[in-house]
């Protein structure tokens, strides 16, 4: 069996699917490499315009494989690229939707703060219980989830390993939405859907300029922000989007 299943319900809709349900999902380099393969092909997929990745009811992700890892050194970590799922997902520029049911623990929690929305289940639990097996957070949840949840509640999911819920995730600002668990993956899909059906060079300037706020003072961030707003104006899909607009009609947006 793949360790991720990649399935294209249509409406330009991709859905990534993490298949160790044996493992909880753990991420093992397989299982990286097929994201990083995915990824790679999702990007150059005219027919995709919003991914959502899942894991099963149980897990999203219990973490990086702490079998495969238990007998890693540092310098197998710097030889084999372990970041390379990493820098696909932040390369991609398409909108991510994670779907999160069960745990989303360590790497789980930092593949789901690697996506740009997290629809949750109520039984979801989110964690960074790296300190507990002797090792700390390498893939962004000493970085997102402090600029997620600030300094203090990272803090303590990161110095303690302490689970939160969904509520509490919500709460955070560490959660996009919180649904019913059996309606996470629809819940997903129908955000998926809705942004796929938008005009994709906007969608993709306009999640561009959202990632860039962690990165730029405001100054920047603003100037960041205009730049791409004033080069939308050079794009069909502004003009049809703006004249169905006044026509009282639907648009029909092309890409371009
Ligand atoms: N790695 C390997 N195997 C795992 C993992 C994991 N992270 N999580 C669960 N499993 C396995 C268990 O060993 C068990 O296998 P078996 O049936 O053969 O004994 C099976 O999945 C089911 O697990 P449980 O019986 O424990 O299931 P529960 O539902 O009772 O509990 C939990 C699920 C809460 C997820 C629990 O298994 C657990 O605490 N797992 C470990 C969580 C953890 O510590 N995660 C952090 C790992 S370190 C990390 O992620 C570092 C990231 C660094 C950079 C990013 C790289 C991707």
């Amino acid at each position: 069996m793949p360790a991720t299943i990649l399935e294209k319900p249509g409406h330009g809709v991709a859905v990534v699917r993490l298949n160790r349900p044996e493992a909880r999902n753990a991420i093992n380099l397989e299982m990286r490499a097929e994201l990083t393969a995915h990824f790679h092909a999702l990007v150059v997929d005219a027919d995709v315009r919003a991914i959502v990745i899942t894991g099963d009811e149980k897990a999203f992700v219990g973490g990086a494989d702490i079998a495969e890892m238990s007998t890693m050194d540092a310098a197998d970590h710097l030889s084999i690229d372990m970041m390379n799922v990493w820098n696909a997902i932040r390369a991609c520029p398409k909108p991510i939707i994670a779907a999160v049911q069960g745990y989303a623990l360590g790497g789980g929690c930092e593949l789901a703060m690697a996506s740009d929305i997290i629809v949750a289940g109520v039984g979801a639990r989110f964690g960074q219980p790296e300190v507990r097996v002797g090792i700390m957070p390498g893939a962004g949840g000493t970085q997102r989830l402090t600029r997620a949840v600030g300094k203090f509640q990272a803090m303590r999911m990161v110095l303690t390993g302490e689970l939160v819920g969904a509520a509490e995730a919500l709460g955070m600002g560490l959660v996009s939405e919180v649904v019913a668990d059996a309606e996470v993956v629809g819940r997903a899909i129908e955000i998926a859907r809705r942004i796929a059906e938008l005009p994709p060079l906007a969608i993709v300037q306009a999640k561009e300029s959202v990632l860039a706020a962690d990165n730029m003072p405001l100054d920047a961030g603003l100037r960041y922000e205009r730049k791409g707003y004033q080069l939308l104006f050079s794009t069909d899909d502004q003009k049809e989007g703006m004249k169905a607009f006044l026509e009282k009609r639907t648009p029909r947006f092309k890409g371009k």
